[in-house]
């Protein structure tokens, strides 16, 4: 069993110095020679704001930099929640600029995460809705925690917004059409035995033992001739990278008016101000 903060700690520095920027939300580490660990360190809830997922970003390209590093394990260091998804307050009547530029960094994230020459293992130790979806579906494997009471799935229509296509199409190419149908249009979230069931997590094992197991399948992915195995990710991962990459700023021009519709934002505001009840 590992203990990951102590973990993290002593061997933070075998992956070479990342931006203080970078530091600020994200822990990145090498407990092997072959595999790294992301840890998402944005409290209260590791929402992606566009510094967080500048920083997520620059992690990965800094773990990729490492040429005897091929695995990363991505965790969070808040043992209830992965991630809570994008950071709803840059949505709630934003400056055009900055809401342009913040879903900028997301489709960079997605690209660098979804594209990664890593194998990449997201351990899920609690809650994943949403853009917390997106960071686990990115990945090439995916544990989470048992506990009915944790959820994983897109919402987004409960939020009165809906995925962007290439989130749509990663949901599909994950769990399948008439599945993605259901999960998209009642923005349903799976808890970790109902994901298992639609192949949207590959496996379901104790709290305590989520990063071990992450970690044990990270180095088994390693192990893998990296010739190989990039060839066959890069097949089947890069014709939806390329459409994005094309359509980059058609998508942000749909987030943007999207996003900024009166009724958007009545919806994204009565969302924020029910969630922790205090807003
Ligand atoms: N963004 C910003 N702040 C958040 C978010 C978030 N995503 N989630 C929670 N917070 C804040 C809360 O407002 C609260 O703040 P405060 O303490 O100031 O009141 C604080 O974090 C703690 O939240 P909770 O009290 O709710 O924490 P819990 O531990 O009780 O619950 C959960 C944790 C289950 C993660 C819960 O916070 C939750 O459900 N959060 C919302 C998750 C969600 O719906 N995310 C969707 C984000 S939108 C997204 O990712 C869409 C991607 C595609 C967009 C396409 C648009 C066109």
């Amino acid at each position: 069993m590992f203990a990951s903060r102590g973990l993290l700690r002593s061997s933070r520095r075998l992956v070479g110095g990342i931006s203080s920027a970078t530091r600020t939300y994200v822990n990145l580490s090498k407990p092997s020679t072959s595999v790294a660990v992301l840890e998402l360190d944005r409290a209260p809830v590791n929402s992606l704001s566009k510094e967080m997922a500048d920083a997520v970003s620059a992690a990965i390209k800094e773990a990729e930099g490492d040429d005897k590093v091929q695995a990363l394990v991505l965790k969070s260091s808040n043992p209830k929640i992965f991630s809570a998804g994008l950071d709803i307050t840059e949505m709630n009547n934003p400056e055009v600029e900055r809401l342009e530029d913040f879903w900028r960094s997301i489709q960079d994230l997605f690209l660098t995460l979804y594209g990664s020459r890593l194998s990449t293992v997201a351990a899920i130790e609690g809650h994943s809705p949403a853009g917390g979806c997106l960071l686990a579906m990115s990945c090439d494997y995916r544990v989470m925690t048992e506990g009915e009471n944790f959820k994983i799935g897109l919402n987004e229509t409960k939020l009165g917004i809906a995925a962007p296509y290439w989130l749509k199409d990663l949901f599909v190419k994950t769990i399948g059409n008439r599945e993605a149908e259901l999960g998209l249009g009642l923005g349903k979230l799976y808890s970790p035995s109902e994901a298992l069931s639609v192949n949207l997590i590959d496996e379901v094992v104790k709290n305590e033992d989520v990063l071990e197991v992450a970690m044990k399948e990270a180095e088994t992915w390693a192990k893998i001739p990296p010739k190989g195995r990039v060839a066959s990710k890069v097949m089947l991962r890069s014709e939806m990278m390329d459409e994005l990459r094309e359509k980059k700023e058609l998508d942000v021009g749909w987030f943007r008016d999207f996003i900024m519709e009166e009724g958007t934002q009545k919806g994204i505001d009565a969302y924020l101000k029910s969630l922790g009840g205090k807003k």
